[in-house]
């Protein structure tokens, strides 16, 4: 029986041409500084994203969460919206490490309104937290792997500016962004004083993220890093995985998007789906299952028993994600699978 994992695109395994990367990298001790891998890695994508500096770290999480604590103070407040990954999958960790108030603000598809952004900056006022950080996320996850505009996200860093504020993107899926809109790295980062990108979503390296910045930002999120126990030190082994990655697995991120189209318009014709293709821009499948016709429990059920996983995300609501260890023809056989329980 085929076996297709949809429930993320963290699910691959390394190729064997990036184990081999992995087995001939040299290696130092990172926490020296001495890793040549590492320090090339890190090279490359502050390059890429046009940035002064780079550090490689264990996992997105940690890389939103050094970031957040390298920009503001204990108490301060940052604006983020409601259903990004910050607030929801990050098990409070800005408040509970960088002691930080979190104001958290509804957007649309995960698109923040400046307006309402401006809107929600605190005057300077005794009582009053001091606003200090817009976080972003870009692919957005929740919303369906939503492209955020690159103008929305430059009229905000206008906005941040005037108003002495520091912006964070979220770029766990930036490859897919820029893949899916032709808008380089570099393009996308300059609004942003840092952002986070992930090697371990569908780039298809096993472990690792990256944040870049200037290089005082840099420097006081190695600090962080330290703190926050991410020090790793023959991380060349992961970097050369990384490396590898983006060589070979970026370009091909055009093909999981491809294919999540596909079964994106197939699932549409289904009775008893709903799901908004509009939404589905890159990887990420977000859709709905009516409850008269199947509970979303006993659809995952039955994929589940004839090889097809997907995530529930409760009520009534499913996520597939494409990756490199979809081919073709398991979209083939996961449309067929879904006929077959939807009955067309
Ligand atoms: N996302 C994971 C889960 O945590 C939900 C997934 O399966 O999609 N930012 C964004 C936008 C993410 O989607 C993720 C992971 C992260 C940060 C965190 O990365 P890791 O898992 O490396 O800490």
């Amino acid at each position: 029986m085929p076996f297709v994992d949809l429930r993320s695109d963290t699910v691959t395994r390394p190729t064997p041409g990036m184990r081999q990367a992995m087995i001939r990298a040299d290696v130092g001790d990172d926490v020296f500084g001495e890793d040549p891998t590492v320090n090339r890695l890190q090279e490359v994508v502050a390059e890429m994203t046009g940035k002064e500096a780079a550090l490689f770290v264990p996992s997105g999480t940690m890389g939103n969460q050094i970031s957040i604590n390298a920009h503001t103070r204990p108490g301060e407040e940052i604006i983020v919206e409601r259903d990004s990954h910050i607030v929801n999958y990050e098990c409070g960790a800005s408040a509970m490490l960088a002691g930080v108030q979190l104001h958290i603000l509804e957007g649309r598809e995960g698109i923040l309104p400046v307006a309402q952004v401006a809107a929600a900056i605190r005057p300077k006022d005794v009582h009053q937290p001091q606003t200090r950080l817009i976080c972003l996320e870009n692919t957005h996850n929740r919303a369906g792997g939503v492209l955020y505009p690159l103008e929305e996200m430059e009229r905000m860093a206008s906005l941040a500016r005037r108003r002495g504020l520091k912006m964070h993107l979220d770029g766990a899926r930036l490859w897919n962004a820029s893949v899916a809109t032709g808008i380089s790295l570099k393009d996308y980062a300059r609004p942003f004083d840092s952002v986070m990108l992930c090697f371990s979503k569908g780039l298809g390296a096993p472990v690792g993220s990256i944040v870049v910045g200037d290089s005082d930002f840099i420097q006081q999120a190695h600090y962080y890093r330290k703190a926050y126990g991410g020090g790793m030190r023959q991380a060349g082994i992961l970097a050369a995985a990384a490396l590898y990655a983006i060589e070979h697995h970026w370009e091909r991120l055009i093909d999981d998007h491809r294919r999540a189209r596909r079964l994106a318009e197939a699932l549409a014709e289904l009775p008893g789906i709903h799901i908004d293709l509009e939404r589905v821009q890159t990887n990420i499948l977000r859709f709905e299952v009516h409850p008269e016709v199947m509970t979303a429990d006993a659809l995952v059920e039955q994929l589940h028993q004839r090889g097809v996983f997907l995530l529930n995300l409760g009520p009534g609501k499913l996520r597939a994600v494409t990756h490199l260890d979809v081919s073709d023809a398991d979209i083939d056989y996961t449309i067929n699978v879904f006929r077959e329980l939807l009955k067309k």
